[in-house]
């Protein structure tokens, strides 16, 4: 049994899908594709992801891509702690979650505060101020609402890890290396107790890459 993910460290959508396989303790090989390289991806990567992204799949000859599809794939082949809550309304839950993750916290946090306000800077662009302003306001939206949506549950969407957790985790990963982002983030205090317990997981502490904070 060969398992094969095809993307960079880097990638927070290609971190989703490690986090999966190491949360259900799946054997895996990461290849690595750098979508940003000079000149795009090779052109044998196309065939794996025709819309040039990263992260893609494969198990034993079968191609996946697109992040939700890959890793409920995983969840649903491989045994392992369940990535998906067995009642009804908890999984809603985390579809809704992985849901905003990717509509609206993946540009906000990722794009629009972390990139604005840091890997730009690093490329010698200068800040634009509006645009990270609306970004930490379209991000003080998101974690608010998943936040509340948590309530009183240890994880966010009950009382096991799962899916909505490893979607959001590498976001914050990015996220909080901006100051902007720190500085939000002292206001979602309904979600500190939940990072501490994700970074203290040794599939986080395993696919953490360069610039992140955890
Ligand atoms: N819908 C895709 C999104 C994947 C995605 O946006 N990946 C980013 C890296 S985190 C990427 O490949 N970006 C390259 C680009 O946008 O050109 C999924 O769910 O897997």
């Amino acid at each position: 049994m060969t398992v094969t993910v095809y993307g960079a460290p880097y990638s927070v959508y290609v971190r989703i899908v490690r986090l999966a396989l190491e949360e259900k303790g799946v054997a895996y090989r990461l290849e690595e594709v750098d979508i940003f390289a000079d000149g795009g991806p090779p052109e044998r990567h196309l065939a794996r992801h025709p819309f040039s992204k990263i992260p893609a799949f494969d198990h034993d000859g079968f191609g996946l891509h697109e992040t939700g599809a890959i890793t409920r794939y995983v969840d649903a082949t491989f045994e392992g702690p369940p990535l998906f809550p067995s009642d009804l309304k908890s999984a809603a839950r985390t579809n809704q979650i992985m849901s905003i993750v990717d509509s609206y916290a993946y540009t906000s946090l990722v794009w629009g505060v972390y990139t604005g306000a840091v890997a730009d800077l690093r490329d010698g662009e200068t800040r634009d101020e509006a645009a990270i302003a609306a970004a930490v306001q379209r991000s003080r939206r998101c974690l608010g609402v998943i936040s509340d949506l948590r309530g009183e549950s240890p994880w966010l969407a009950g009382d096991n890890v799962s899916l909505a957790d490893l979607y959001l985790a590498p976001m914050m990963g990015y996220f909080l290396v901006a100051d902007d982002g720190k500085e939000l983030w002292q206001e979602i205090t309904g979600l500190h107790d939940w990072w501490a317990a994700m970074t203290a997981r040794s599939s986080m502490k395993d696919t953490r890459a360069n610039d992140m904070v955890a």
